[in-house]
């Protein structure tokens, strides 16, 4: 199995419940390896950029304006398979249809405030990351 880079996002509610460490620790029981971390504030014209792919969708706009409404940690993980594993730990959009151990079941708290963001392919995991990552900035 390949080691693969994805990108994930704790997004305004994980931040503002002080849960970083505690979400973190999930994945690196999982064998994820956090190989580049930033806490940023996003602009809601950066925020509608980063989900640009659902704009015609019908909760784009709270979408924008909940990731834009307080500080997100924007990081890299690594590992076998990080793109799949990373959505495995981080369990179902929706908190209601989340696994048991997963993060959404854990600590979401609605389907919009659900706590983390992966990518879901190589391609999108690859444009996410330089969306928000110089190549200086990623560490082995
Ligand atoms: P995921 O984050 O699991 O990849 P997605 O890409 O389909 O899910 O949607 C991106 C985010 O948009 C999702 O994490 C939360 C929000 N979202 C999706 N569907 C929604 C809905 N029906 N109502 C409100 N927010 C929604
Ligand atoms: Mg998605």
């Amino acid at each position: 199995m390949a080691i693969e880079r994805t990108l994930s996002i704790l997004k305004p509610d994980a931040t503002r419940r002080n849960l970083t460490g505690k979400i973190n620790a999930k994945f690196e029981e999982a064998g994820l390896r956090i190989v580049a971390s930033k806490r940023i504030h996003l602009s809601p014209a950066q925020a509608g950029k980063f989900y640009e792919v659902h704009k015609d969708r019908p909760f784009y706009g709270e979408l924008v304006e909940f990731m834009a409404s307080e500080p997100v940690v924007v990081q890299v993980l690594e590992g076998e398979n990080a793109i799949a594993k990373n959505r495995e730990v981080m369990g179902a959009t929706n908190p209601a249809n989340a696994d048991e151990g997963t993060i959404r079941k854990e600590f979401a708290l609605s389907m919009g405030e659900n706590s983390v963001h992966g990518s879901d392919a190589a391609d999108t995991a690859k444009d996410e990351i330089a969306f928000f990552f110089s190549g200086l900035e990623l560490v082995g």
